[in-house]
Formats: structure tokens, C-alpha cells, sequence
């Protein structure tokens, strides 16, 4: 099913209407599920905050940090009057783009649902990004005005340098006279939303591609909804009493789900950490108590090795995504804290998770199953359905899909009505997806296919691998390609050659002999992208040059 009639609109600023991409690029849209009929028009900060408060559940706590807390109706009333300040004292219209640029906390997500509740679009940013970056989405998108946390003020200043077009940027959280908590103080608590479509865009996502430069994926209103009536309703299954804490940033959609808009859905609460490094996520568990953590791999073996016996006693619900979670971390965690982590792949082009089993149904190892709402197949490279049993090239749709805005990577993202995410998996003999690689990253050595993260699996359930990447290397001497494994040793383990030739024998034990690694590297830390995955195109280069060098062994 395919929309096809112009969608009512109430975007006065055309701008991402006019940079959709073209009708026949976008991916099929698929509303099966009864609960995915929205109206035409929608605004979704209505559905997700105003609505609570009508239905008598203002005080309830919506959002809090280490050291602020708001209740829905108390937050609902910060979302109005920066929703005022923009609309009156910047003349934001339905359809502008804002930039947002702080870490996570409750003003930030205030700052994103205002610009929604008013008819904007919120574009979000990574606190760590610089001027090249922030310039380069803010010329893309056409932005105007900016909300930038007063302590992150520097690098987007030097950004509008570059970037004419960025006339405002508005300081928050700090005390200056022209600081958004000065401006609010005399804006009304009440804001009447934007009586946008459902098809309005409300929210740019930039996409951190290991090649290329950053591609901006669109989503609308309906679609902040779908992933919640999904992915929440039918994997994630929270209830008004949950407690929600994760490290990724909302300018992530990892985070902005895991964070927002989930607990909004159902009325929970959801508490936002600035600093959220293992440490600080383990102390902010101990101390807060929360009982839905959303965070990555790489985090739940950092917290493994850190936390003490009870930490975790308060969470029910784990959730991991970005990487694949290897079944060493998942069985770990299980046997420390009896939770099983819900692992689920999603990508900025699909908002959210789209694959990933419920509780009660999971394989350690797999990602899962379709959410609901979603379909999945793996396809052959000339884009032919492959059958049970095979590996193949992921392709999935269902409510949310990708517009990437005016890019001509969409039509590598969306082919025939599919998104193609770039990942190559294996659809097991039950159903269930079984992440092998990214497509690009997969090692093909003497004419086997070998898939990185398997070994890396295979690595890290010998104690003393803490992490570790698994890339193709340049053998020039025998002109082929040699499986390489960057490895960081836990503390206390002596990283030599015994170890290496201690990891290989395991690796051999563990899977095909082919697959095991012929060169071992010990290094400090791996090279990890912001939203923490490992950068293995940044570990493929320094293997070509130490082998060109002879060294790196
Ligand atoms: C990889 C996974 C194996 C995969 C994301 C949840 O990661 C997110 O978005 P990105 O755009 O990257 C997408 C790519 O990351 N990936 C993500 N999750 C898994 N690989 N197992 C997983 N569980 O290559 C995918 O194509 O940064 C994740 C929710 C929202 C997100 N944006």
C-alpha cells in the first residue's frame, strides 16, 4: 500500500516538502496493525504529552537528571513556553528547521518537542560533532535558528561562521540575558500545537556514515508514533510505572526512543543523563532506580566488569542495539542479573528497531524476529528472495522507511519499495535474523566468507578478551586476504604472544579453523564512532598500512 494523494499539510515553509525524495524512490509505507490508523492530522507531542495531562495524569513524573524534575504537567508547560519564545520572538514557522545541539537532559527534550508542538522541524545534532559537521547539516537542511546548551556554544558560533544562513542561535540552560530560561520566564504556559498532518516532517536525523558525507533522514509526525505502537507496544511492552535511563543521546534515534518517546507513549517516566559512560550509568541504576535501560553492547561488557552484586537489581527490561550483542555478553549479563537483554536492530533511516525478539521468545545470539508491523527478508545480490536456511542481504519495510532529504544515496537505501539497511544476515530455519556483518565489512579470505562479528564472538568468550574487532588484512606475500583481530586485553592479562597464540587456539575451538584469526593485535581502545560502534573501515586501513609496513603484529 502506497500514499499517493498529496497528504494534508499545515507546513507554511515548504523546504522538506519540496526535498522529499521522489515518489517512486520512497519505501512502500505498511500500516496492517489496527493501532497504526493515525488521523490525518496529527501533531504527536499532543499524543504524547498533552493527552496525559487531560486524562488526569499531570502530576505523574515525566523527565528528570541527576538534579531536575518534572512532572508531565510541569514539563508540558516548559514545552509551551519555549514553544511561544520560538513561534513569537523568532517568527518560527510550521515547517522551519531548528537545530538543537546539547547533551542529554530534560531541557533538551523540551527544547525537540516544542519545535515539534509549534509545526517545526527539530534537527538534531551529537553534542561531540564540530564546526565542519554542525555547518554542513545546518547548510543542508536550510536552518535558521538554532537551540544550543550554553556550555556547547563554541563550535556552532565558528559553524554560522561557515554557515550564513544560521542567523539565530539561541543559548539554553545557562544565565546570560539572552539565555532561553531568561526568555521563557515572561512566555505563557500555554501553547496551542500546530494542527499539523501526519505526513509533516518533524524531525531530521543526520545518519554518521563511514563514508561519504552525513545524509539527513526524515520522519514525520506519524512515524514518532509507529515505532512506539511497534517496536513499544509489542517488544518493549512498558507500563506507566517504568523508569527509563540509557546513555544514547537523543540526537541518536536509539536515543530519542529510548529516552522519550516510549516512556511518553505510556505514560512512564524517563530520566536523562548528561554523562552516561559505564560508570555513571552504573551509579545513576544504583542510586535512581530506574527499570528500562536502553544502551549498547560495548556498554553492558563495560558494566559487567564494573558494577557490584545489586546494582542492576532494579531494571526489568535491558535493551541493546547498534552493534550486534554477541551471546558471550548476553549470557554474562544473564548470569549476573538475571535479565535477559532484548537485543533489536534499527537504523536513523527506520527511526527505530524493526527487528528484535520479545521477552520469552529470544535466541542468544540472534537479533530476533520482525516487530510487528514490520516484514523482513534476506535477498541474493540481483535482489531475489532467499529461503529459510540462507545469508543474504537484509531488506525490511513497514510503517517508518527512509526519505533521506535531497540525497541520491536513496535509491542504494530503497530499492523496489524496500529499505536496504547494508546488512548482511542469516534467516535461521525458525524465522529468526542472525546478523553476519555490515555488507561492506564482511572478510572474504582465500574464497570463504567470513563475517567479523562471528569471530568476535568467538574472541570474546575467552576471559581475557574485554573487546575486540575482527577486520580483512592484506597478506601481500600469498595476495590475498588474511582475517586480522584488533583485540583490548582486560586489565591484569599480559598482552603477548603466548595470549595470542592461547586466543587463537580458543577461536579454533570454537568455530571453523578457517575463520581464526592469523593475526592478533593488542591495542589500548578500539575506534568507535559517537554513538559508540566500532569504526572497523578506520582498523581495515591500519591493517593495509601495517602490512605495508611489516608491522602490527
Ligand atoms: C547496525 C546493528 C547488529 C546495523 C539504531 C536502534 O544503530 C542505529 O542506527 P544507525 O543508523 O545504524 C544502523 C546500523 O547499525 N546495527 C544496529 N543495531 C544492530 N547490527 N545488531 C543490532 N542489534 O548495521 C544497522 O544497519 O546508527 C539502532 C534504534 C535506532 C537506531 N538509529
Amino acid at each position: 500500500m502506497t500514499t499517493t494523494a498529496a497528504p494534508y499539510t499545515a507546513h507554511v515553509d515548504t523546504f522538506a516538502r519540496e526535498h522529499l525524495p521522489p515518489p517512486a524512490e520512497m519505501p512502500d509505507f505498511i500500516f496492517t496493525l489496527p493501532e497504526l490508523r493515525y488521523p490525518e492530522r496529527l501533531n504527536c507531542v499532543t499524543e504524547l504529552l498533552d493527552n496525559w495531562i487531560a486524562k488526569g495524569h499531570g502530576e505523574h513524573p515525566c523527565f528528570r537528571s541527576l538534579d531536575t524534575q518534572f512532572t508531565y504537567a510541569q514539563f508540558a508547560a516548559l514545552v509551551n513556553r519555549i514553544a511561544n519564545v520560538l513561534v513569537t520572538d523568532y517568527g518560527l514557522l510550521p515547517g522551519g528547521r531548528v537545530l538543537l545541539r546539547s547533551p542529554n537532559n530534560p531541557l533538551m527534550a523540551a527544547a525537540l518537542f516544542a519545535v515539534i508542538k509549534a509545526g517545526g522541524i527539530a534537527v538534531t545534532s551529537m553534542p561531540l560533532l564540530r564546526a565542519k559537521e554542525l555547518a554542513y547539516m545546518s547548510d543542508k537542511a536550510k536552518v535558521a535558528l538554532a537551540l544550543c546548551d550554553h556550555r556547547f556554544l563554541e563550535e556552532l558560533e565558528k559553524a554560522k561562521l561557515a554557515s550564513p544562513g544560521l542567523a539565530n542561535i539561541i543559548p539554553m540552560g545557562g544565565h546570560s540575558n539572552d539565555d532561553l530560561t531568561r526568555r521563557i520566564e515572561k512566555a505563557s504556559p500555554d501553547f496551542a500545537a500546530c494542527p499539523t498532518g501526519a505526513e509533516d516532517i518533524c524531525l531530521i536525523a543526520f545518519t554518521s556514515g563511514t563514508t561519504g558525507v552525513p545524509k539527513g533522514a526524515m520522519h514525520n509526525h506519524r512515524d514518532m508514533l509507529a515505532t512506539c505502537d511497534t517496536y513499544g507496544k509489542n517488544v518493549l511492552e512498558p507500563r506507566a510505572s517504568d523508569v527509563f535511563i540509557g546513555s544514547p543521546p537523543l540526537a541518536f534515534t536509539f536515543g530519542l526512543g529510548g529516552g522519550a518517546l516510549f516512556s511518553l507513549r505510556v505514560g512512564a517516566s524517563s530520566i536523562l543523563l548528561e554523562q552516561a559512560a559505564p560508570d555513571k550509568l552504573i551509579e545513576a541504576i544504583r542510586t535512581l532506580k530506574p527499570t528500562v535501560c536502553f544502551t549498547a553492547p560495548i556498554a553492558y561488557r563495560a558494566m559487567l566488569a564494573k558494577m557490584q552484586p545489586g546494582d542492576m537489581a532494579s531494571l526489568r527490561i535491558c535493551v541493546s542495539a547498534g552493534e550486534a550483542l554477541p551471546q558471550a555478553t548476553w549470557e554474562a549479563w544473564k548470569k549476573a542479573t538475571g535479565i535477559e537483554i532484548l537485543d533489536g536492530i534499527g537504523s536513523t533511516e527506520m527511526l527505530h528497531i524493526f527487528i528484535g525478539a520479545p521477552a520469552g521468545k529470544i535466541k542468544p545470539g540472534s537479533t530476533g524476529i520482525p516487530v510487528p508491523g514490520y516484514e523482513a527478508k534476506i535477498v541474493d545480490e540481483d535482489g531475489r528472495e532467499l529461503p529459510r536456511g540462507a545469508t543474504g542481504r537484509l531488506a525490511v519495510r513497514g510503517p517508518t522507511g527512509c526519505r533521506y532529504l535531497a540525497d541520491a544515496r536513496q535509491t542504494t537505501y530503497v530499492q523496489k519499495g524496500w529499505n536496504f539497511t547494508g546488512d548482511t544476515y542469516h534467516l535461521d530455519e525458525d524465522g529468526y535474523y542472525w546478523h553476519q556483518a555490515r555488507s561492506d565489512d564482511m572478510i572474504v579470505s582465500a574464497g570463504y566468507n567470513i563475517a567479523g562479528p562471528e569471530v568476535e564472538g568467538a574472541l570474546l568468550s575467552h576471559p581475557a578478551v574485554l573487546e575486540c574487532a575482527v577486520v580483512g588484512a592484506p597478506d601481500p606475500a600469498h595476495d590475498t586476504t588474511i582475517v586480522k583481530a584488533y583485540v583490548v586485553a582486560r586489565s591484569g592479562q599480559k598482552a603477548d604472544d603466548g595470549l595470542a597464540a592461547a586466543l587463537q587456539e580458543h577461536v579454533r575451538s570454537e568455530i571453523a579453523p578457517f575463520k581464526c584469526p592469523r593475526i592478533i593485535s593488542f591495542v589500548e581502545a578500539l575506534p568507535r564512532t559517537e554513538s559508540g560502534k566500532v569504526q572497523r573501515f578506520v582498523l581495515r586501513e591500519r591493517a593495509k598500512a601495517e602490512a605495508e609496513k611489516g608491522t602490527g603484529r
